[in-house]
């Protein structure tokens, strides 16, 4: 390409319509579209769903990259063979295993569907789950960790037929964090009849636990949901009624919450559709007095957006230490983006750290950080360690990753039912082997010998309670398990969040 060429291309700013190639070739009643890096390899690839009264497949692009960026469509997957009435997807990775799983919502009174990624390009679907057992008019769902677990849980809009079905619930799933989840039937935002659209997580009071909004079409208005994780310890909610946001009326289709003002706090727009003559509406957010943090996450060899980065930070709020966490998605709720990270922090005068998982398996680590800023964090600028690679693995010896990842010891949150107070090592021996397992901090010290012994064939396993040698709890961050079993030699990565 001549510099001219160049020159001329980029003071035009303008755009070449790409008429051929694997990405327009498919017609079809198309209805949401996402990026993701569903194989981790840096380059987004694209998710179309599709959705007529008869259904159809969706599909699946992989990016194959420089110089040329085409597109292969991948097939022979449940992902892209199932015919569904399907309108929008969410990526999110409920079972923290480092790559995004896609959960498509169905309409026409269909179950949801929940693909798990393998994390190999393949995808297995879950047809056992509380994710997939409704059946419903669904038109969007987004992933959000509303009780600070760290584990990713799902909220699910459902509109229904004004002249059939009437009004439906919306559907609120709690991850379990063991790869299940339960249904909350109880609170309004699982009781409310609506028409709803668009939901958001969004910690609009910035007290440090995400709230819901959700956006109803039919004339009905909007609802917003107070998570009163923070006032009572317990992740349940409290319906707003009196203000602006919820007492407007209007056909709302979907709606962006975001911070035009920079004052820390998000507000809001709403986009409204009925019959062409109903103006939008947008509400400016009168917060003060809380702190906030804004991450602006860029990835180097991850994808530059940071689509499936996750964000976690540790503040003290309130005399207690939270962990939040969100994820950069290519869509969310209805017809919509956000790819900056908000954060509520309450009173919190400083943040002890914030993590970035990035696609790559890069982690970033930054401590202290100021409160009430907008943070551009960069991949690598303060990585904790670069996972070892192996290569000529001898065959038959397997280390799997841990499960859960990350998981928690019980130092700090004893009393949380259902949280996972130590994670499992499982790996395979072709034959008899003597097998040495220790963990390492990201300093390369070792922290705790968990076997060291003759082990027979088969799949075997330990636990880790988080512990050192001594049996002292040990701090969070990045931790790794590193096997020696006859010739076979591997490490792996995983993540202690206290
Ligand atoms: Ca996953
Ligand atoms: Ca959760
Ligand atoms: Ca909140
Ligand atoms: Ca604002």
């Amino acid at each position: 390409m001549t510099l001219l060429a160049l020159v001329e291309r980029s003071s035009s700013q303008d755009f070449t319509a790409i008429t051929t190639g694997a990405l327009v070739d498919d017609a079809g009643a198309a209805r949401g579209v996402s990026w993701i890096d569903f194989n981790n390899d840096g380059l987004l690839d694209l998710f179309v769903t599709r959705g007529p009264r008869q259904g159809q497949t969706a599909l699946l692009f992989r990016n194959d990259g420089g110089p040329n960026f085409a597109f292969t469509k991948i097939t022979g997957s449940p992902l892209v063979s199932d015919v569904a009435r399907s309108d929008g997807s969410s990526w999110g990775d409920y079972d923290n295993d480092g790559d995004p799983d896609a959960y498509v919502v169905t309409w026409y009174g269909d179950r949801n569907l929940f693909y798990e990624n393998n994390g190999n390009g393949t995808f297995t679907k879950i047809t056992a789950s509380a994710i997939v057992n409704d059946n419903d008019f669904s038109e969007t769902s987004a992933w959000g960790d509303y009780d600070n677990d760290g584990h990713l849980d799902l909220y699910v809009t459902n509109s229904g037929d004004p002249n059939a079905t009437g009004p439906q619930r919306n559907f609120l799933y709690r991850n379990n964090g063991n790869k299940s989840f339960a249904k909350i039937t109880g609170g309004a935002p699982a009781t409310d009849l609506f028409y709803s659209r668009r939901v958001n997580w969004v910690d609009y009071d910035d007290d440090g636990d995400i709230d819901l909004f959700v956006a109803n079409e039919e004339n009905q208005n909007n609802n917003l949901y107070k998570n009163l994780l923070k006032e009572g310890g317990n992740a349940t909610f409290d319906k707003i009624t009196n203000s602006a946001v919820v007492t407007d009326g209007g056909s709302s289709w979907t709606a962006s919450w975001g911070d035009y003002d920079n004052d820390g706090d998000l507000d809001l727009f709403v986009a409204r559709t009925l019959n062409e003559n109903q103006k939008n509406a947008f509400y400016t957010n009168n917060l003060s007095g809380k702190s906030w943090l804004q991450v602006r996450a860029a990835g180097v060899q991850s994808n530059k957006s940071a689509i499936g980065a996750k964000i976690r930070l540790k503040a003290n709020i309130g005399g207690k230490a939270i962990w939040q966490r969100r994820d950069i998605a290519g869509q969310e709720g209805y017809c919509g983006q956000n790819l900056l990270a908000h954060f509520g922090l309450g009173e919190a005068t400083v943040i002890d750290t914030v993590l970035v998982q990035w696609p790559s398996g890069i982690v970033d680590v930054l401590a202290p950080v100021n409160v009430n800023q907008i943070l551009t964090i960069t991949e690598g600028m303060n990585p904790t360690a670069v996972e070892q690679k192996e290569t000529a693995l001898p065959s038959g010896y397997r280390l799997q990753q841990n499960y859960p990842n990350p998981f928690r010891s019980a130092a700090i949150f004893p009393a949380l039912s259902g949280e996972n107070h130590s994670t499992r090592i499982e790996y395979v021996l072709p034959r008899a082997s003597h097998v040495r397992l220790i963990i390492y901090n990201a300093a390369g010290q070792e922290i705790r010998t968990l076997v060291d012994q003759m082990q027979s064939t088969g799949t075997q396993g330990k636990t880790w309670d988080g512990k050192n040698n001594v049996h002292e709890h040990v701090p969070s961050g990045v931790y790794f398990y590193r096997i020696v079993a006859g010739p076979f030699r591997q490490t792996r990565k995983m993540l202690l969040l206290q």
